[in-house]
């Protein structure tokens, strides 16, 4: 996806020239995987290079939990540090970038993501639990080094909860990713938020998630990707907010229908959007995916709808047992076709079924 990733840049770049924005903040996954490919690292860096040397702005980046923090980090020692903070791992001073506006200092605290262990060794504070622990121990040393003139900006990556009242010891967990409370930034002007893909805000509107500039997965196809745009006033509220909504090079969409009728709307229509099709037909189909792939080239899957909740419901567990030979069937059809056998289905089978034993014998 190396050229909607150009494309979008593209637009973050245009975004900063048009619009004169002073600070660039990017909050983390910059990459998808702590190795990232060569192609992804040279495209990122020249984009963050262009910015570097074709704007004035200042540019901030934290690493995300997928992001190798020490190989971002490397990345910072080129450049003028009173202009650019690229924080990958760690540290117990929390040192703000301090950048002044016609109002005075603002002062950016950016809190790259951290694990336990690691925040552990950094703090020395065995008593770190949970990625709440983590973080009220960046924000509590990013607070003891912010000036106290200045406005603030935390930039973080977490998964942070709107409007937990902050006596609550109750932690939400969603999968394996625990939540953080949004209490944790009181005193700051804006959060800028980086994890979530969709754009939204943690529970106040200065507490926010940018989202991810492109779709990563066909449960965000459709969603509306943006860049938060704002000024900050001079008593640090938000001036002039937008959501300047990103143009993707491909879209990330599905179709639905019946596999004919999707064969024939994709020969009138042909594309090269990211396609997801969802099948409707009962019957068997023979590789639907290459069928539509000479008018979708970047098809990615090919479901039949039921079948498609039922693994989601099942995860493929038998329930069935050997020895009732009709129930592993009905279960088999069930799981490719998302429908038991019928009445008639089920008398054919039975009769099959029954039908060598007593020829046998
Ligand atoms: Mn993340």
């Amino acid at each position: 996806m190396l050229e909607d990733q150009q494309h979008v840049l593209d637009q973050v770049f245009e975004t900063i020239i048009e619009q004169n924005i002073q600070v660039l903040i990017v909050a983390g996954d910059v990459y998808d995987k702590p190795s990232p490919s060569e192609a992804s690292v040279a495209l990122f860096s020249s984009f963050v290079e262009r910015v570097y040397l074709e704007t004035a702005a200042a540019i901030i980046i934290i690493a995300g939990n997928h992001d190798s923090g020490q190989r971002l980090g490397a990345f910072t020692k080129l450049y003028d540090r009173k202009r650019i903070l690229i924080r990958g791992t760690l540290e117990i001073e929390e040192k703000p970038l301090i950048l002044e506006d016609d109002h005075g200092p603002v002062a950016f605290s950016a809190l790259p993501y951290g694990e336990i262990f690691a925040a552990r060794r950094a703090f020395e504070d065995e008593s770190i639990r949970s990625p709440e622990d983590v973080l009220r121990h960046e924000v509590g040393a990013a607070q003891a080094l912010r000036p106290k003139d200045a406005r603030w900006v935390i930039i973080a990556h977490a998964f942070v909860t709107g409007g937990l009242p902050s006596e609550t010891e109750r932690k939400l967990s969603v999968g394996t990713v625990e939540t953080v409370s949004n209490s944790l930034f009181k005193g700051a002007d804006y959060v800028a938020l980086g994890h979530l893909h969709r754009p939204q805000t943690a529970g106040h509107e200065t507490i926010r998630y940018s989202g991810s500039p492109l779709a990563f997965g066909f449960d965000e196809a459709d969603t509306i990707k943006t860049m938060t745009v704002f000024d900050l006033d001079a008593d640090g509220s938000l001036q002039n907010f937008q959501e300047i909504a990103f143009e993707p090079l491909r879209k990330v969409r599905e179709v639905r229908g019946l596999l004919a009728d999707l064969i024939l709307e994709a020969e009138k229509a042909p594309s090269d959007d990211y396609i997801s099709a969802i099948l409707l037909d009962q019957g068997a189909v023979v590789e639907p995916a290459a069928q539509l792939r000479p008018h979708y080239p970047n098809i990615l899957q090919a479901l039949r709808e039921k079948r498609r909740e039922l693994v989601h419901a099942s995860a493929g567990r038998a329930s069935s047992k050997l020895d009732d030979p009709m129930g592993v069937i009905s279960e088999f059809v069930d799981f490719v076709r998302g429908e038991k056998p019928n009445e008639a289905e089920t008398k054919i089978v039975t009769q099959l079924i029954d039908q060598p034993t007593q020829e046998i014998i």
